[in-house]
């Protein structure tokens, strides 16, 4: 094996460096975003109006489990897993990712668990169709044949978490520049130090819940199975066990990113530094306590609905302690609005309304009225769009003079902002009054009294769609031909801006890890 960086393709089949990695990370995620958008548009094609028009029952299912799939494992995650890659060894002065050689195992192991899981659609019998979250025994007893492809996906999918996370918990842990003490990292840093426990955590429960899938599908066992003694409902506590700090496993990176940008906009530090670490982590040991709030019509004993109940309820309080902290880091701030704070101030807007509803849907008994109609799904697009989404745009025009040193165009960056938040809005707020009325979700029709909002919808998820191929073009213009960020002109009206939280020394001056002196 040739030493030394490896140049042309080599650069990234063989690539150790944390940049690098990071790179491929976010491009993989734009594609997956891209990939999982596009499903996203032939459903709302499809709910454009009442009747048949675009594509059948069967494959509008498939449409709505791969789009789920795709876009929480394939272009959320690995965005965030990006973002870490790309910044904690600089936050913490490290000279890497303290596992570079599993960091790049990590990465190349998901265009493979991807690849099997969409081609998938293209095999007989068609690929999964049961739900982003596979509840057996619809996932099991009545699956395509395609469902162990679909397990085996699963399977890669979270061992490149594990691998990932491992890593990053490694590097915070050992690789920080003398000084850089845990409770002075940037909050970016330690929403991913408890992210990577999350995931380390639940992601083995979710290969756990698959693989009694594959041997009650294929080795007769009845894991799942009523009538050979299993239990379905038992799928559904292993699946949300993972399932709900899944959720938050998407969002506290998302946190820690709209930390790094306020006090930057606001000209302030942040407000509530401590508290926002002990938020943190106390909004991950909940994400642990409340995961049947999924499950409140699958007949639970009254005491089990009141317990999940309240423990839901108590995820508000250290909520409400950051969202208090963001809005008090603004206040009397010098505030100025550059596309990363437009998306970062949509970000507390809508994620808080978003956390709203899902306090409504925590509520039990009006819960059964909500289970399983639209708004369910407004409410998790507000937290994963609006939440995930948004924050991980702000994070790459954040930080993309930083890796590219060239400045994006910032009045196009105002346009995609624009653009995106009021036609999102106009895409999920109606959902809401869609889910009230009574439309139930992943149908491929409905009723006429549907008509007239699901047709609102999606004309904003047309307009959504067509403002992130916006930004793909602001992000490969900055890199190709991106005003310098040594040309003074770039930093016009940025007074007082700082592009980074602490400014570690550049990593080749260590002569070894701090860790290993
Ligand atoms: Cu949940």
């Amino acid at each position: 094996m040739a030493h030394g960086p490896a140049k042309g393709i080599g650069r990234w089949l063989r690539a150790t460096n944390h940049k690098d990695i990071g790179t491929m990370y976010l491009w993989f995620s734009f594609t997956m975003f891209l990939l999982g958008g596009f499903f996203a548009m032939v459903i709302r094609a499809e709910l454009f109006e009442p009747g048949m028009q675009i594509v059948k029952p069967e494959f509008f299912n498939q449409m709505t489990t791969m789009h789920g799939l795709i876009m929480v494992f394939g272009a959320i995650m690995p965005v965030f897993v990006g973002l870490a890659n790309w910044m904690i060894p600089m936050m913490i002065g490290a000279p890497d990712m303290a596992l570079p050689r599993l960091n790049n195992l990590s990465f190349w192991i998901l265009p493979f668990g991807f690849s099997l899981l969409a081609s998938t659609l293209f095999m007989p019998g068609g690929g999964p169709n049961f739900g982003w979250t596979f509840y057996a025994p619809l996932s099991t007893t009545y699956a395509p044949p395609t469902v162990n492809f679909f397990i085996f996906g699963i399977h890669i999918i979270g061992a490149s978490s594990i691998m990932g996370s491992i890593n990053i918990i490694a590097t915070i842990l050992n690789l920080r520049a003398p000084g850089m003490t845990l409770m002075k990292m940037p909050l970016f840093v330690w929403t991913w130090l408890i992210t990577a426990f999350l995931l380390i955590a639940v992601m083995p429960v979710l290969a756990g819940a698959v693989t009694m899938m594959l041997m009650d599908i294929n080795f007769g066992t009845s894991f799942f199975n009523a009538a050979g003694g299993g239990d379905p409902v038992l799928f559904q506590h292993v699946f949300w066990f993972f399932g709900h700090p899944e959720v938050y496993i998407i969002i506290i990176p998302a946190f820690g990113v709209i930390s790094a940008i306020i006090p930057t906009f606001s000209r302030k530090p942040l407000f509530g530094y401590s508290s926002m670490v002990y938020a943190t982590a106390a909004i991950a040991f909940l994400s642990f306590i409340v995961w049947a709030h999924h499950m409140f019509t699958v007949g639970m004993p009254l005491a089990g609905e009141l317990y999940f109940m309240y423990a839901t309820m108590l995820i508000a309080v250290p909520t409400g302690v950051k969202v208090f902290n963001w809005i008090t880091t603004m206040f009397r701030g010098a505030i100025t609005y550059e596309t990363p704070m437009l998306f970062a101030i949509a970000f507390v807007i809508l994620f808080t309304i978003g956390g709203f509803t899902g306090l409504m849907l925590a509520i039990a008994p009006a819960d059964i009225q909500y289970q399983d109609s639209y708004f369910v799904v407004a409410h998790f697009h507000y937290v994963m769009v609006a939440g995930a989404l948004f924050s991980s745009t702000a994070a790459v025009y954040y930080w993309i003079p930083k890796w590219t040193g060239r400045m994006y165009n910032e009045a196009m960056g105002k346009v995609h902002f624009w653009v995106s938040f009021v036609a999102f809005n106009v895409t999920f707020f109606p959902q809401h009054f869609l889910g009230l009325a009574g439309m139930p979700r992943r149908y491929a029709d409905y009723s006429l009294q549907f008509a007239d909002w699901n047709m609102v919808s999606s004309i904003g998820a047309f307009a959504y769609g067509a403002s992130q191929l916006l930004f793909l073009y602001n992000v490969i213009a900055t890199i190709v031909a991106g005003r310098k960020i040594s040309d003074p002109k770039v930093w016009e009206g940025a007074e007082g801006l700082e592009w980074t939280v602490p400014t570690p020394a550049p990593y080749h001056t260590f002569s070894t890890p701090p860790a290993f002196k």
